[in-house]
């Protein structure tokens, strides 16, 4: 059997400015996590879409896998200033796994849940695009531990504080409301271009 490329959905790398007001580029990758990294295993992992759908959605690891898989190189922008450059990610288009559930026409909002308890917020107008992934790989490498491995959000077009490591669900809601850093004074949206850092 031959290992298909996945089709690369390319995105936001070629906006401008490419840097965003304020940001600084970093070569290495920081670690920014709220509390200790949970303990995950794959047998037992399962990916959740529920809320303000027609067809709640439980998803294996092994599930997970058999979804068409996707590449994307992306920027990343964290709120404290850093940015990193050309991150490829691989994994599942958010709007794949958000279609197999079917939200309901109420459903406006959707709270990214992880393992550890984080959660944070995302309009579900701005997950339909193909660079907003659930990724398992970065750089050809699994995703590590301390990044969100084994699968993490990335919403490239927003603070990294929106793109949950170790996420286990997906809240379908009718609105709008703070996840994790958004209720301790982070932007309830999140957009580095116009530096929506801080509330
Ligand atoms: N579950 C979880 N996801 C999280 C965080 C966290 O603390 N817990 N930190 C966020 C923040 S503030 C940023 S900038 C990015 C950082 O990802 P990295 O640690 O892989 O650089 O993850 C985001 N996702
Ligand atoms: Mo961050």
């Amino acid at each position: 059997m031959t290992l298909e490329t996945p089709p690369d959905t390319s995105h936001s790398t070629a906006r401008t400015p490419r840097l965003p007001k304020g940001q600084r580029l970093t070569e290495g990758w920081p670690v920014l996590s709220y509390g200790s990294n949970p303990r995950i295993d794959l047998a037992t992992w399962e990916f959740r879409v529920f809320g303000l759908v027609e067809q709640e959605v439980r998803l294996s690891w092994e599930q997970l896998q058999a979804l068409p898989q996707v590449r994307s190189r992306s920027d990343m922008h964290c709120v404290t200033t850093w940015s990193k450059y050309d991150n490829d990610w691989e994994g599942v288009r958010i709007s794949d796994v958000l279609a197999l559930a079917k939200p309901l026409p109420a459903a406006k909002h959707v709270m990214f849940h992880s393992y550890g308890g984080y959660t944070t917020n995302v309009p579900l107008d701005e997950l339909q695009y193909d660079a907003a992934l659930l990724a398992h790989t970065h750089n050809g490498e699994p995703i590590a531990p301390d990044h969100g491995g084994p699968l993490r959000g990335v919403i490239p077009h927003l603070y990294f504080w929106k793109s949950a490591k170790w996420v286990r669900g997906m809240e379908l809601i009718a609105d709008e409301r703070p996840g994790f850093w958004e209720m301790y004074g982070y932007h309830i949206h999140g957009d580095p271009w116009t530096e929506e850092r801080y509330s």
